[in-house]
């Protein structure tokens, strides 16, 4: 089979499935296929549901089939102008990984690695200092990593403080770039209570994108923001406008949420997923309003 051609964007996608929850892989996929971009999948883990807010999960880690699954994919000749890793299972998985980007890669490739292991300060609950430093790792292959904060503070060692100013920032996104993580969309960076943001800081050239902050936080939010962006950024769009229509659509999910108190354990992308991508297809980026570029 010729599955090497150059014509379409085909994205590979490592993350988990959370069989309930709408995150990870149940929201890249839809987003990433609405978005035109072809979505491939590797699971890395299957749980009966997230890790955040529910407990007694099950989760089975497939880091045992990722060798088969590889060589089977070499022996296709299938290959990928894109990755996009999110939560993986155990820092086995790892290795693997970075087998999977040198083998599978096509001539130009993107990755894009979303550091998905803590938030709020903390790490999640399947996650410690082994996988931090194998993330720290993956990171170093990455075209570009976006990490929350906190996740942003776990890879350098960096203070985690929940209160911050632009100079906290400024002073993370250097630690980054002594580390070797020179292409950073840092999420979820706010500078008053009503605001929060995304900074972007590729190979030094700094932007801040501010919008309105919802004071309800819901979880997956963070794996839609990625998905968007991925989708986007192998679409070619800057890493800045891809930035910018990933958090209004992160906004305008939560906004179709709020009000919903059963439906504390993600947002309700579906309804405005369709609505989105006709908009960015047809009037592209700056039809957003309510993302703003701020000067840092
Ligand atoms: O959204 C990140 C994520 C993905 N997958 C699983 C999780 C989490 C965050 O808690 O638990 C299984």
């Amino acid at each position: 089979m010729d599955y090497n051609s150059k014509i379409y964007n085909r994205i590979l996608t490592i993350q988990d499935i959370s069989c309930v929850g709408q995150c990870s892989l149940t929201v890249a996929l839809p987003i990433i296929s609405a978005l035109s971009v072809e979505c491939a999948i590797l699971p890395s883990a299957v749980l009966s549901t997230h890790t955040a807010g529910f407990t007694g999960w099950t989760c089975r880690d497939l880091a045992s089939d990722m060798p088969n699954i590889l060589q089977h994919w070499v022996s296709e000749n299938i290959k990928f102008n894109a990755f996009y890793t999110g939560y993986l299972g155990s820092p086995e998985q790892i290795p693997y990984v970075l087998d999977i980007f040198s083998k599978t890669s096509a001539t130009e490739c993107k990755i894009i690695v979303d550091p998905a292991m803590a938030d709020n300060g903390k790490l999640y609950p399947a996650f410690n200092d082994v996988y931090v430093k194998k993330m720290l790792e993956l990171c170093r292959n990455a075209s570009v990593i976006l990490p929350n904060i906190t996740e942003a503070c776990f890879l350098t060692g960096f203070h985690y403080k929940e209160k911050y100013d632009k100079s906290y920032v400024l002073h993370l996104i250097d630690a980054l770039s002594e580390i070797g993580l020179n292409n950073v969309v840092l999420t979820g960076v706010g500078f008053t209570e009503n605001t929060t943001g995304v900074f972007i800081s590729i190979n030094g050239n700094k932007t801040y994108l501010c919008h309105e902050r919802i004071n309800q936080s819901y979880h997956g939010t963070g794996d839609i923001f990625s998905s968007v962006f991925t989708a986007l950024y192998v679409k070619d769009f800057s890493a800045h406008d891809s930035a910018k229509a990933a958090a209004y659509f992160v906004m305008e999910s939560i906004k179709e949420t709020i009000g919903d108190s059963n439906h504390s354990y993600g947002v309700k992308f579906e309804k405005i997923l369709s609505e989105f991508s006709y908009k960015i297809n047809k009037e592209g980026v700056n039809s957003i309003k309510t993302v703003y570029d701020q000067i840092f």
